[in-house]
């Protein structure tokens, strides 16, 4: 596989230079500065291209030329927005980056709890704690209906936590779910944005009456109308499985699963339709077994996220160590790398370690974790390579 990283541009405090130096050979970016359904002019992604490409390295992937809320509830500037995705998407393929990772989340990307969980050796990782989100959720968010969504025990931890939590602690956590995990990844809300909870529930609104089925459909209309664009420019799409994949907060999610894939797979079925495939985000959920998964959708993926997540008591689930926790990155190795020899792929996140903490770095995208777990599945290639050619 093709060893990428993901680089949030020339305003990244990690530079090429480094990532040159720790061999990465590919990039994994976008054009962060662009606001969400506007064109990516084919200068804008020239000028980037060329930049990356001067210190030896190519823009593998773009993550991602992020689908507008309009289009996923099918609003009336949806069909707008769709023309120019497919302009950014043409200019995209006249430039040679042909790979384009995007997800199909309503409202809310990836999810946390806690962005800096702490493990016995002094590092730290990310964390979803149940109960602390059904807390943002029922006390913070006053979502109605709530309740109905959470077990019993679930709801007395949340009225525990609601007679020792202090208001710095319920800032953190709209922080660590709505602010921090949002902003950089061209999410609705932004640090800095003044009252973060009333532009949710405002986003949470465009979905009233939404249903899975809904959306669904809504997905399947956006491929169907992008895909002449992706035959005609060769650019592979690749949706990011929804994090964590289960419902959320009264949205439907409908990337959490075998069936979900296989659907979104066969409703519009073309190769340039296809899947990253995030270990992470698939093995937070307990009903997922990854490495049968990775079997049988290899050949409809085109870009690959290693990492690892433990699945713990009550739906909480903590990032683990690339070399453990639910997603056997060994074997997965082995499947992608049989399946195509230079698919990209990007090690996901990594532990907040040795200074990472003071420098600021978005969250999960340290330097010296992502560098570690770099070092980590390098060599798991190297010896599967080596096994494979032995047989
Ligand atoms: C978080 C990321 C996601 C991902 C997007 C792709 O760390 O995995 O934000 O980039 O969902 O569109």
């Amino acid at each position: 596989m093709e060893k990428t990283w993901r680089w949030f541009g020339k305003k990244d405090k990690i530079t090429l230079d480094m990532l040159r130096q720790i061999g990465v050979e590919g990039i994994v970016t976008a054009l962060h500065e662009v606001p969400n359904g506007e064109i990516w002019t084919l200068e804008a992604i020239e000028d980037l291209r060329d930049y990356i490409e001067s210190f030896g390295l190519r823009w593998s992937v773009v993550e991602s030329l992020p689908v507008c809320e309009a289009i996923k509830y099918a609003g009336p500037e949806r069909e707008r927005l769709i023309e120019n995705y497919k302009v950014s998407l043409a200019n995209l393929g006249k430039a040679g980056v042909k790979t384009v990772c995007y997800n199909f989340m309503p409202v809310i990307d990836w999810i946390r709890t806690d962005l800096y969980h702490p493990w016995p050796d002094g590092t730290s990782s990310l964390y979803f704690d149940m109960a602390r989100f059904a807390y943002f959720d029922l006390k913070i968010l006053c979502r109605e209906g709530a309740e109905a969504d959470y077990t019993r025990e679930i709801l007395d931890k949340v009225e525990e936590l609601d007679k020792v939590i202090t208001d710095a602690e319920k800032d953190d956590l709209i922080d660590s779910i709505i602010v921090k995990t949002q902003g950089f990844v061209n999410g609705n809300i932004k640090e800095g944005d003044l009252n973060p909870v009333e532009i949710f529930r405002s986003l949470l609104k465009q979905y009233d009456g939404i249903t899975r089925d809904q959306l669904r459909e809504n997905m399947r209309y956006f491929l169907a109308e992008i895909m002449p664009v992706c035959e005609e420019y060769g650019v592979n799409m690749c949706v990011h499985p929804d994090d964590p994949p289960f419902q959320v907060l009264g949205l439907p999610r409908i990337v959490t699963c075998e069936e979900d894939i296989e659907w979104f797979l066969s409703a519009v079925d073309n190769p340039h339709n296809g899947l990253t495939f995030c270990a992470g985000s698939l093995s937070a959920g307990a009903h997922n077994d990854v490495v049968s998964m990775a079997r049988k959708f290899a050949d409809r993926t085109h870009f690959v996220h290693l990492r690892s997540c433990n699945v713990l008591e009550g739906g909480n689930f903590i990032e683990a160590s690339h070399l453990a926790g639910r997603a056997d990155l060994v074997e997965l190795v082995k499947i992608f790398q049989r399946q195509k020899a230079d698919l990209p792929m990007r090690v996901d996140h990594g532990r907040t370690m040795l200074g990472d903490e003071k420098l600021g770095y978005n969250p999960g995208y340290s330097f010296h974790g992502r560098m570690l777990a770099l070092g980590q599945v390098d060599g798991i290639m190297a010896a599967v390579k080596q096994l494979c050619e032995e047989k």
